[in-house]
């Protein structure tokens, strides 16, 4: 029975040319597809056929395939609805219409306001010596409150971590402090923007009187729009959710719960408006049963991220080795080897991120996606997957 099993693809994100992971390496991980973008193109700007297509030519001289654009980047105008987002969004289609026309079936994107996924520290060294991706809440009321000085900021955190950050920022010398601006609002890997602190808060500023359910909004709105170019072109379209699923810096959130996915369903149910599930990032909240997200919303994810994360009761967390930590990883592939089974397709899955270890500790690397990392998780996740088969099916 297992022979004809049906198995995830085994993808890794490549952040292009110069990526100093190469694509010779993903190919030794054992993968066999490439997540990746044109992150050379402006955030806003139609990706034409020609750059896709050499990309692509690119990737399969690798011996590799590009299977998933991650990510098309939303505008800020789009998710604002200021500016010329009509302009904006009419790129946004003629990109899926190219990504289509080259035979790229898969785009994820995300639509969290200003910042792409948010750490606090990109270098926590774990017990055994390697290094992991950090979110810590005194932290970001250190920088919140006491360095952006945000208006307000105060009331949205706790008098004991208020307190805990008034310390620490005093205590902070002046590299701690560039560091820890840099790390949060400089723009993580993937990331099409970054900020100083002034022009962060003049964007905050951009997003005075759109609270969650105007975003929300916005974001049907875009769906409205790229839906159906997405339905014609055979692009199957899915966001990626919150990182971290919940509100920071008084900005809304859209994607981080199974009420939101059900609101992003009633407004477009399209197969074409689906989802990225992302473990990671869905699995910080405890109220985010990951296994029965898999049986409900199933048919509509189109790319997986298997990532752990271990949180505490702060509300703090950093990335754990991809079987242990928060998320229940054995039931989740579980479940996803049944969902495949059930569609009779193989879903594009890569390791989401992976601990900075051995060698690579010496190297720079992209926050998250450095090569052993990731190619352990790669191996472990792939291990489960086939011993799951082995005895379920
Ligand atoms: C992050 C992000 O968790 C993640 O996958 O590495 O870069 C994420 O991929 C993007 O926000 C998706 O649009
Ligand atoms: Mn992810």
């Amino acid at each position: 029975m297992s022979e004809q099993a049906i198995y995830m693809e085994q993808t890794m994100r490549w952040y292009g040319p110069k990526d100093p992971v190469s694509l010779a390496d993903i190919l030794q991980a054992g993968a066999t597809g490439i997540v990746t973008a044109l992150h050379d193109i402006p955030n806003g700007e139609v990706w034409s056929r020609e750059a896709i297509r050499e990309r692509q030519k690119i990737v399969s001289e690798g011996g590799l395939t590009w299977s998933v654009v991650e990510s098309v980047p939303v505008h800020e105008s789009i998710k604002t609805r200021r500016g010329d987002f009509e302009r904006h969004i009419a790129n946004y289609q003629q990109t899926i219409r190219n990504l289509g026309a080259e035979g790229i079936q898969v785009l994820c994107y995300n639509f969290m306001p200003i910042l792409d996924w948010t750490r606090t520290d990109l270098g926590y060294t774990l017990d055994n010596g390697s290094k992991a991706l950090r979110f810590d809440m005194t932290s970001l009321a250190a920088f919140d409150v006491f360095i952006l000085k945000r208006p307000g900021a105060e009331k949205d955190y706790t008098p004991a971590i208020l307190a805990k950050a008034q310390t620490y920022a005093e205590n902070l010398p002046d590299e701690g402090r560039e560091k820890l601006v840099r790390t949060i609002i400089a723009g993580l890997p993937g990331a099409e923007a970054g900020y100083t602190v002034e022009d962060f808060q003049e964007t905050l500023n951009t997003y005075e009187g759109i609270d969650a359910e105007k975003l929300a909004l916005h974001l049907q709105l875009f769906l409205d729009a790229i839906i159906p170019v997405a339905e014609e072109s055979g692009v199957f379209i899915c966001i990626h959710p919150d990182d971290p699923p919940f509100p920071i810096f008084g900005l809304p959130r859209v994607v981080s719960t199974a009420k939101d996915y059900d609101r992003i369903l009633a407004g477009n149910n399209s197969p074409h408006n689906g989802f990225t599930y992302c473990t990671g990032s869905l699995g910080v909240r405890a109220d985010n049963d990951l296994p029965e997200m898999v049986r409900k919303y199933g048919d509509y994810f189109h790319f997986i991220h298997l990532r752990s994360t271990q949180r505490d009761e702060e509300g703090n967390f950093y990335e754990a080795n991809h079987l242990e930590g928060d998320v229940p990883m054995i039931d989740v592939v579980r479940e996803l080897v049944l969902l495949q089974q059930r569609r009779k397709k193989s879903l594009p899955m890569r390791p989401d991120h992976g601990h900075q270890m051995l060698d690579d500790l010496g190297k720079t690397t992209n926050p998250g996606y450095s090569a052993i990392g990731r190619l352990k998780g790669l191996a472990e996740l792939r291990g489960l997957e086939k011993g799951l088969i082995h005895t379920i099916l």
